[in-house]
């Protein structure tokens, strides 16, 4: 069998690397309009910018039928009482779903529909596996004090659409609220 790249891959799911594919790195300046406490956000930033999330890919051709996947790794941190999370994005190609798998550390997902008015949070974590229909933004927060790594597979095809997300935010967000992680609605921030 002749393939145009390895069937084969070597992971650590402690680092959050694929042996010999491209690490993404994700600092908090990179991470502008993320976080729901802006005056917290700048503050952090004043003392340094820390790394936030990495990503690394296994990533195919984008044909019909294939499949793709990268191994996420999170830092533990808060930005105010926010959690450190991802940008977050719509696949490109909305009818992507996306299967994550959590190996190392504790968090939860965070899915929308596009018109906000579903949502869910679910665990991340060793032994559990969330679902992302298409159609469905997702974000991944970790809740706990060690890195939290995941695997995630979606179809080669899926593409990332993160402008959806930098355009208008998630509704929800994942908080410590008296020590447990709590979802609640943006708007509720405000008050
Ligand atoms: C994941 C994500 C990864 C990083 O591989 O890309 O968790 O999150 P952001 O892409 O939102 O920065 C995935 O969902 N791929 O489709
Ligand atoms: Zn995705």
């Amino acid at each position: 069998m002749e393939f145009s790249f390895p069937l084969a891959t070597h992971f650590d799911p402690v680092t959050g690397t694929i042996e010999g594919y491209p690490l993404t790195a994700r600092r908090l300046s990179d991470l502008q309009g993320s976080f729901a406490d802006e005056q917290a956000y700048q503050r952090a930033l004043g003392m340094g910018d820390p790394l936030v999330y990495t990503v690394s890919g296994f990533e195919v051709p984008a044909e019909e039928g294939q499949l793709s996947y990268a191994l996420g790794l999170i830092m533990p941190g808060k930005i105010g009482q926010e959690y450190y999370l991802t940008k977050g994005h719509f696949h490109a190609w909305r009818p992507a779903a996306e299967v994550y798998i959590g190996l190392a550390g504790e968090g939860f997902m965070l899915l929308e529909s596009e018109d906000g008015s579903q949502n869910q949070m679910l665990p991340l974590r060793p032994h559990h596996a969330v679902y992302v229909p298409g159609h469905i933004a997702h974000r991944t927060v970790n809740t706990g004090s060690v890195p939290l790594t995941y695997v995630g597979v979606y179809p080669a095809q899926a593409g990332h659409d993160y402008d959806a997300i930098a355009r208008k935010n998630f509704r929800h967000v994942i908080l410590e609220l008296d020590g447990k992680p709590s979802m609640i609605e943006r708007s509720e921030l405000l008050r």
